[in-house]
This record gives C-alpha cells, structure tokens and sequence, in this order.
C-alpha cells in the first residue's frame, strides 16, 4: 500500500551487515596479471583426485559450450552488486573432460600470483557456477579477472577466484590464500560467514 514493492524486494536480497551498491568496487591482493600472449603465457590444469590430469590452452578453454548465470555479489566486506549478469563456460562442460576419483570432496582453485580459494566439491558443481569471460554484456577488465575468473553465485564473492588457471580435486578441505588469513572456510553470505570463528 504505502510501501514500494520494488524496493522491498530487493532489501530481500541483501543479507546481514551489507550495503547496496551500484558501483562495482575492485579487490585483490596483489598485482593484476598482465599478458601479452594468452596462447603461449595461459594454460588451464585440472588435476589432483582425477583419473587423468587434463591441461587446455586458451583456445582449447574457449572453444567450450558457453553458457550464462545471474548473481547478487555479496563481498566480505560489506557491498552488495545485484543483477549482474555473467557469460562463460557453465562448471559442468569443464566436468566432463576428466573423471573425479570417487574420494575427491573439496576443490581448490588456483589463480595466478600462487592465489587460491577452497571450496566443498558438492558447492563447486552447483548449476550455475561459470567460468566467466563477460560481465553485463562487456569482456570483463583485466582488474575484474580478465581473461577468466570464477564465479559462484551462493557463496560470498571472495570465492569467485579472479584469473583463474585451475582446479585442483582434494580429498580434504584446505586453506586457500583468504581462508589462511582468518576468512571462513565455507562463506555463506546468509549465515554471515565471514571470518573462521563465524
Ligand atoms: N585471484 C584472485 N581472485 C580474487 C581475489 C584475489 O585477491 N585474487 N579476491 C577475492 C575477493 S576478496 C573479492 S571481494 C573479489 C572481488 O572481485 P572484483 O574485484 O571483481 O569486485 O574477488 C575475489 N577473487
Ligand atoms: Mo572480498
């Protein structure tokens, strides 16, 4: 009645302690990478608790069935981005170049820089996880993971590794680059997981 449906719909969207944005705020630690030749200087390794260790050049990575996801960001320390719309390839055509060892339960992606973040196997696979290549239309910029990054619409956006250049498949769950730093091990934005005691 005397309230905007609109407005109230999306306050649904922001979970505890974050704040809407419309900006799209740029974090990392350390330098964005810069290539001259993704042919020769860019690979794309899976390996760990696999059958067979596949390792895809750029061309190889690209030539993949596309696909699309939508997610609200939510980052650790407090901004909110909603609607943002991601092209690239779907987790599930990356999946179906090797078998995952039936004792494989959490993955960890490596980016450039030695820069990593784990992540429960089960989560990984989830419909809708991309590797993406193009935000909202546009190739991404080489500060927002250019050529590729993760993106993992449920969890906070930490998980999303940027310049991403690989998975590897772990029996158990280890510390990646943010989680050893005292960051949650999960990241549920809902559940306010932010740091490892949360
Ligand atoms: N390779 C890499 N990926 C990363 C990070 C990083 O330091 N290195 N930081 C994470 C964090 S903490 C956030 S909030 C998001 C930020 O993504 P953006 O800069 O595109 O907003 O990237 C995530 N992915
Ligand atoms: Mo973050």
């Amino acid at each position: 009645m005397f309230f905007n449906q609109q407005t109230d719909t999306k306050r649904d969207r922001i979970p505890p302690n974050q704040k809407q944005t419309t900006g799209f705020p740029v974090l990392h630690y350390g330098d964005v990478p810069e290539y001259t030749d993704l042919g020769a200087e860019w690979s794309f390794r899976l390996f760990g608790l696999v059958e067979e260790e596949v390792t895809l050049s750029y061309e190889q990575m690209m030539a993949l069935p596309k696909g699309g996801t939508t997610n609200d960001i939510h980052c650790v320390t407090g901004w909110s981005k909603l609607d943002n719309e991601w092209e690239g390839i779907p987790v599930e055509e990356v999946l179906k170049l090797i078998k995952i060892k039936p004792e494989a339960k959490y993955v960890m992606l490596h980016a450039e820089h030695d820069w990593t973040v784990n992540i429960p196997l089960a989560d990984f696979m989830k419909a809708g996880n991309l590797f993406a290549s193009k935000h909202n239309g546009e190739d991404l910029t080489p500060e927002h993971g250019w050529p590729l990054r993760f993106v993992i619409p449920h969890l906070y956006f930490w998980k999303s590794a940027k310049w991403v250049r690989g998975i590897e498949f772990m029996e158990k769950d280890k510390q990646g680059f943010w989680e050893k730093n005292g960051y949650n091990m999960y990241g549920d934005p809902w559940k306010s997981q932010r740091f490892a005691w949360d």
